[in-house]
């Protein structure tokens, strides 16, 4: 029997602003890289492991692993699960297994995660490629078959080697169809009544523009001249429509999360989409990160109305800042007027449409009054519900520090999005400004925004505004008013099968 290759997601804490039953997204990322391995490489056996729609907490996965005694374990997370993968990597390396991991967080720590000795291999970047050469590098078990591989850290005589950067995938359509058949694709969603059937898909990898604070135009980024350049890529209409056959007829879908930086980011590929499902009668739901200025753009094209007749019934936007000096710190080439408009076109022309507006404070210069002016905004722009996201300093991102890095991971548990007071670098002012502005800021626009969230757009958008109000007032007054008031750490929240 051929040796075992193993992906897993192991369990985890939920963000206290999700649902148990859409907490957890089919991993995009492993069904992409076992699809390849599996063409690719026959000669392993590939599986994915994912816990936590299961419910699998840490003692059935042991018993699980144990039992299937794989090979290699492959492992790729958000920061915020670090301690979680960590505790996987000595886990499975105990049991015997090679342990490599990648994405958008271990390819930004190589060197620190490698020193741990629970890992022998990071990938940087894009894993499909890099994936299918590692397993063979991997059977071959010298540092020299390693050293062959690109885009990847490895630990040789006791330094870590960088290899030469792997180059992009040109053509996505190039991809195989994702390993859903490997992912308990039923447990997606099911049981949530706004994302019933949730399915994870991509139409594009990386992003054109260089916001300071984000990892995604990097991660997916084209390294030329010693630098990495944003550098986007897009599926085709015909690719992403047999995706989606294939994944609303033989898995049952019915509402697709958008997993793409920018889903807007192409003038014409979204809407030919939508036209597409329409003239298939695929009804399907659809979630996406969007931008305001593409947004625009595709409301005058009449691109727009397609998408949302097509089913994009959720949208994104990150607007970020009130203050000119404040996008130009984090190289947002986005105007407030701009995003304005893009509000209103949806308020207006889309009222179905949910809208949600993603703010960032805790830039260096930051005061109460900034937190209160992001506050006042997020009310003045027309959008059904705002996130307010504390500066974070990812890897990978200039805010980043190696002084940061925790053996444990555990500290990585503040890199939650979460407005926290055991953050590093975070700032009890702001917190208690945000706190308190979202107890007595109470201005004509933001009871308007209220008002309008119960009276406009049907029952699906009141649904979801209200369920996200709730849990908003539950985190303010439950995690973030009990964590500034003990400065313990507060908000995400450890489901009761995480140990069992
Ligand atoms: C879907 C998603 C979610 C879902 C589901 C999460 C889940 N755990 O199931 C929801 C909405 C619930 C969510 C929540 C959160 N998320 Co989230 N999420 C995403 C999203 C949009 C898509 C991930 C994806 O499928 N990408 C597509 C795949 C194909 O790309 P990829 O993951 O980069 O994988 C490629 C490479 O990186 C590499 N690779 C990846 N893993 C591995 C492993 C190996 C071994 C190898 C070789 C290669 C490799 O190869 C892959 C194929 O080329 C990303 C943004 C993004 N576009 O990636 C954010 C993202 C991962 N999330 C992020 C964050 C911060 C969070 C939250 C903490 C806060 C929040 N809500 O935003 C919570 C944490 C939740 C939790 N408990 O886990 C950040 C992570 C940043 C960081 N460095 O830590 C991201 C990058 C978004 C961002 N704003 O920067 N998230």
């Amino acid at each position: 029997m051929n040796e075992l290759f193993l992906f897993v997601r192991p369990p985890r804490p939920i963000w206290p602003f999700n649902g148990p039953a859409t907490s957890f997204w089919p991993p995009l990322a492993f069904a992409s890289m076992a699809a390849m391995l599996r063409q690719h490489c026959p000669d392993w056996r590939v599986d994915i492991l994912d816990a936590p729609p299961l419910e699998m907490g840490w003692r059935s996965l042991e018993r699980e692993i144990r039992a299937r005694h794989p090979a290699v374990v492959a492992m790729g997370e958000e920061a915020v699960s670090c301690a979680e993968c960590l505790r996987l990597a000595r886990l499975a390396k105990n049991l015997g297994a090679k342990v490599i991991a990648g994405g958008c967080f271990f390819g930004h720590v190589a060197p620190q995660v490698l020193q741990t000795g629970f890992v022998d291999a990071v990938a940087h970047g894009e894993g499909e490629n890099t994936i299918v050469e590692l397993a063979h590098a991997l059977r071959e078990n010298s540092a020299a078959a390693l050293d062959t591989v690109a885009g990847i850290s490895f630990v040789r005589d006791g330094e870590v080697v960088r290899t030469k950067p792997r180059r992009l995938i040109k053509n996505l359509d190039d991809l195989p169809m994702p390993a859903w058949d490997l992912l308990p694709m039923q447990r997606y969603g099911a049981g949530s009544r706004n994302h019933p059937g949730l399915a994870a898909i991509e139409s594009s990898r990386g992003c054109f523009d260089t916001c300071e604070f984000c990892v995604l135009w990097r991660q997916m980024g084209n390294f030329v001249s010693e630098q990495t350049r944003p550098y986007i890529r897009f599926k085709s209409v015909a690719r992403l429509l047999e995706e989606i056959k294939i994944q609303t007829r033989d898995f049952g879908r019915r509402h697709l999360g958008w997993v793409d930086p920018c889903f807007n980011a192409h003038p014409q590929i979204p809407a030919e989409l939508a036209d597409s499902l329409l003239c298939k009668n695929i009804s399907v739901g659809q979630c996406a990160w969007v931008r305001a200025d593409c947004l625009v753009r595709d409301a005058k094209s009449g691109a727009l109305a397609t998408m949302v007749r097509g089913g994009l019934n959720e949208v994104y936007v990150g607007v970020e800042r009130p203050d000119g000096d404040g996008l130009n710190a984090v190289h947002k080439t986005m105007t407030i007027p701009v995003v304005r408009e893009a509000f209103e076109i949806l308020a207006r022309e889309h009222p179905q449409v949910f809208t949600l507006g993603t703010f960032i404070y805790g830039l260096p210069g930051d005061t109460p009054e900034t937190v209160r002016a992001i506050f006042r905004l997020s009310h003045e722009l027309e959008m059904s519900h705002a996130f307010f996201i504390p500066l974070t300093p990812l890897p990978g991102t200039p805010f980043w520090r190696d002084e940061l890095w925790d053996d444990t991971g555990e500290s990585f548990r503040d890199f939650n999005f979460l407005p926290s007071a055991t953050r590093p670098g975070s700032r009890r002012d702001l917190e208690w400004a945000l706190l308190l502005a979202a107890a007595f800021q109470w201005s004509p626009a933001r009871l308007r925004t209220y008002l309008r969230g119960l009276r406009r757009g049907g029952a699906r958008k009141r649904r979801v505004t209200m369920r996200l109000a709730a849990r908003t007032a539950w985190f303010a007054a439950h995690g973030m008013l009990r964590g500034l008031l003990t400065g313990r750490r507060a908000g995400m929240i450890f489901p009761r099968w995480y140990e069992s």
